[in-house]
């Protein structure tokens, strides 16, 4: 046996993913462990595109993939790998029944008619960011279904409020790559160590601080805003505040949630209902920013109250610390004209 000095200096390596969802699930009402190999299947898949992402330049799969997808969006050579690799991940692994993705026009239905999870996702956000080597994400979601087992699943299964979620998350490939996670009991961070092939957690317990100085809005877009946005942004540049805004909404979320700060996508010329997708993007990231202390609004409406009526439904999105939310909220509510 090494002396105890000794023992000391070899530090313990930590939870992995596996055992901290395997620990933890009690917590899951209704567990037998499908959602357990749900979320497996998930962080399989995102090893796989976080390999592909590191060599983008090398394999020839960063670029256009020369098609657009359900919005009119160009797609991305990875966004296409990305939406096969986690497509392919869900239904091999046999724990979700149907797929909503950002990539495909309708839902996905798996054959795996016994399971009893659907999942959101949004296999790669912010991919026109590959290119010149910024950050992006992947966001997931899950449901339980509301139809009977061994029943083929229905637009019902997947419209569901995201007050309803059981497990939400995203992985940031940044400098490095993390996963964080929520199932409803705190916010939890897993590095991924890729020597070992390993997320190790590695910020459990985490908490947006409930104000901050760093706003993320497109400020390219400041005419199309209605006035009580205009108003927020003054005060903002008033109090000197910074500016931050990757365009990957992942990073620019998870920057906040260290940090403290607000994310702003209003409503525009060009997207008069908002820009991000409520089931696959918004839902997730509200679901992890209450679950740290923070809040998710349209300005008027609480994120995870809103019943979507189509797959792709985009909303407007004031999501972070939660003073500088209901700031944001408080001056879109007021009809406050803009300065001349
Ligand atoms: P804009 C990426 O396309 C994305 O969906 C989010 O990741 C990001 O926050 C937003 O769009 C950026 O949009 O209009 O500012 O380029």
């Amino acid at each position: 046996m090494a002396d105890k000095n000794f023992e000391k200096l070899i530090l313990p390596m930590g939870t992995t993913l596996d055992r901290f969802i395997m620990r933890n699930q009690a917590h899951f009402p209704y567990a037998t462990g499908e959602l357990s190999q749900l979320l497996r299947d998930i962080a399989l898949a995102s090893k796989i595109v976080n390999r592909e992402i590191n060599r983008a330049g090398l394999i020839n799969i960063a670029g256009s993939y020369g098609s657009n997808n359900a919005h009119g969006e160009e797609q991305q050579k990875l966004d296409v790998v990305a939406n096969v690799r986690f497509s392919r991940a869900l239904r091999n692994g046999g724990e979700a029944c149907a797929i909503i993705s950002e990539e495909d026009d309708d839902m996905v239905i798996t054959g795996n008619n016994a399971s009893k999870y659907v999942v959101a996702i949004d296999p790669l956000d912010g991919s026109s960011n590959i290119d010149v080597n910024v950050a992006v994400g992947t966001i997931f979601s899950i449901y339980r279904r509301r139809t009977p087992v061994n029943t083929t699943p229905t637009m019902e299964d997947v419209l569901q409020a995201g007050r309803w979620q059981v497990a939400a998350g995203y992985i940031l490939y940044g400098s490095s790559t993390m996963l964080v996670l929520t199932t409803g009991k705190g916010v939890h961070g897993f590095t991924y160590e890729p020597s070992l092939g390993e997320y190790y957690l590695s910020h459990p317990d985490m908490r947006i601080p409930e104000t901050g100085t760093i706003y993320s809005v497109n400020e390219g877009l400041l005419p199309d805003f209605e006035p009580g946005v205009q108003r927020y942004l003054e005060y903002c540049r008033a109090k000197r505040y910074s500016g931050r805004y990757i365009g990957s909404f992942v990073a620019d979320f998870h920057r906040n949630l260290f940090k403290g700060g607000i994310f702003m996508y209003p409503a525009t010329a060009k997207h008069p209902t908002g820009k991000l997708r409520i089931m696959y993007e918004c839902n997730p990231l509200a679901f992890l920013a209450e679950q740290a202390g923070g809040k998710a609004t349209t300005g008027t409406e609480r994120i995870l109250e809103i019943q979507p009526t189509s797959l792709h439904q985009r909303v407007p999105l004031y999501i972070g610390s939660r003073q500088m939310v209901e700031h944001a909220e408080a001056l879109l509510q007021a009809e406050v004209p803009v300065r001349a």
